[in-house]
């Protein structure tokens, strides 16, 4: 079998900066460090930043730089393996320079993520500790980040282990039961015991996935969705909120032919702020494609804002005002053009705020002057961060799962448990229950990473950047 190689890479982001970063981690690195860092002492001082100066290992006489060499071996390092970081002069071609000499001296251009992936690998992080790494680097908010360095302190983890604890044991417990029902001291299988326990796994599991919806949305937003027929003044809203002309406006109906997407803080609360086409039987192909697309964003919206203009003489018909009632997403009706006369009937605003708890919201986005305005209402801010906090609270204390994959998982472990549990109750053979408690067992595992497969974890760590 072929060991492990050393991998190198620049870990800071391309560019110019004060410092950048080249980083390696394997076998090789203590003899490719004396290789690039001649002059440094011995032994060498570990975990200490050593100034020193870099050449490359086949002209040791030509000054490179002059860098922070940090010497990090197994295993007390980011991927438990030797570690070494150079710290140089930020700037793209010395970085590069640097990363050449090291490469030179024996190490391989690392991929994408494979500093984090041989952490796990070598069993520094468990499978949701490095998806929180990539996390952490993409976080966009505070409510993300602070999410993300919870899952990468272990929270995640230490759930699942204890749901794992008490799958173990029932699983135990349940072969133990298979294994000596033929010997002379029958073992019996505590039934009542079992399903006790097993109720205990159910129960903390589906608190756990009850909590996926409020950790998507911290993760990557709350998904508001601005619909409505066009010339509403949805994308001067969007604009609004957005902070800047990001979508073109214009009196021209159908103005907006694709949807926009952007992430924005409203009073502290982070939105994925979507803005769509005006919805209408399309004129032509385009728009009938932006009417398409505007119709699956809003499927996927956790929030719909539905921009109504009050000076429309149209009332929303029947088929509309049906539309609207069957999105999942909650609803919160936009009353625009309060500054025009209003046109639209009583009777169609009665049908269209029944359609919602929230109060409707009656605005005008354009001053006297007939001038687009420079900040959101206060009251269309207020409502939209009240619904948007309100979702974000998760409806069970305790760890939060943020990932589709995470929550695959445990709906399978629950399934599995269930299954489990009926069997118990029915009295069924030990085999099968033992069966479903040990796809229980892998399902969990899998969150954590006790069960992986390569196209799994090529898919997590090809999320991450080179040098992470
Ligand atoms: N009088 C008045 N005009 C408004 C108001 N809000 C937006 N408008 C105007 O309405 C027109 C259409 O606005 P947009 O924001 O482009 O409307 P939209 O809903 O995005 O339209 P589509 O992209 O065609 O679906 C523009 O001329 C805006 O300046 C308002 O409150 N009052
Ligand atoms: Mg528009």
């Amino acid at each position: 079998m072929v060991g492990p190689t050393t991998i190198a890479a620049i870990a800071t982001p391309p560019g110019q900066g004060g410092v950048g970063i080249v980083r390696a981690s394997g076998p090789d690195a203590r003899s490719i460090l004396r290789a690039v860092c001649p002059d440094l002492p011995h032994p060498l001082p570990a975990h200490r930043l050593l100034l020193t100066h870099a050449v490359h290992p086949k002209r040791p006489d030509a000054h490179l730089d002059e860098v922070l060499a940090a010497w990090m071996p197994a295993p007390r390092s980011y991927t438990a393996e030797d570690v070494f970081e150079l710290q140089g002069h930020g700037g793209a071609i010395n970085m590069r320079r640097l990363l050449t000499a090291v490469c030179d001296a024996g190490a391989t251009p690392a991929a994408p993520g494979e500093f984090t992936q041989r952490a796990f690998l070598n069993g520094r992080l468990d499978l949701t500790q490095a998806e929180a790494v990539a996390d952490i680097i993409h976080a966009s908010t505070e409510a993300a980040l602070a999410l993300a360095q919870d899952h990468l302190s272990g929270s995640l983890g230490h759930t699942i282990a204890a749901l794992q604890e008490e799958l173990t044991i029932a699983t135990t417990l349940t072969e133990a039961a298979i294994d000596f029902s033929t010997e002379e001291h029958v073992y019996q299988l505590d039934a009542d015991a079992l399903l006790g326990r097993l109720d205990r796994v159910l129960t903390r599991s589906r608190r756990l996935l009850g909590n996926f919806d409020a950790g998507r949305q911290l993760r990557d937003g709350v998904r508001v969705v601005i619909l409505g027929r066009p010339n509403a003044g949805k994308s001067t809203l969007f604009n609004l909120l957005c902070g800047q002309p990001r979508a073109i406006v214009t009196d021209t109906p159908g103005t907006t032919r694709d949807y926009l997407e952007e992430l924005v803080l409203v009073q502290g609360v982070a939105l994925r702020l979507i803005d769509t086409a005006g919805l209408r039987d399309a004129l032509d192909q385009v728009e009938a494609i932006g009417v398409e697309r505007s119709r699956a964003q809003a499927a996927r919206a956790d929030i719909v804002l539905w921009v109504v203009d009050l000076s429309d003489p149209l009332d929303p018909t029947e088929d509309e005002l049906q539309a609207i009632a069957g999105l999942p997403g909650e609803l919160l009706l936009v009353l625009n053009k309060a500054d025009q006369e209003q046109r639209l009937s009583p009777a169609a605003l009665d049908l269209a705020a029944a359609l919602t708890p929230h109060a409707a919201v009656t605005t005008s986005l354009v001053r006297p002057d007939g001038q687009t305005l420079t900040a959101t209402p206060e009251p269309l801010l207020d409502a939209i961060a009240n619904v948007a906090r309100a979702r974000l609270r998760p409806p069970e204390e305790g760890a939060i799962i943020t990932r589709q994959r995470h929550r695959a998982a445990l709906m399978e472990a629950i399934e599995a448990t269930e299954r489990a549990y009926r069997a118990t109750e029915d009295g069924m053979s030990h085999e099968f229950i033992a069966l479903d408690l040990r796809l229980a067992l892998e399902a969990t595992g899998a969150i954590v990473g006790r069960v992986t497969t390569d196209m799994l974890l090529n898919r997590i760590f090809s999320e991450f950047c080179v040098g992470k």
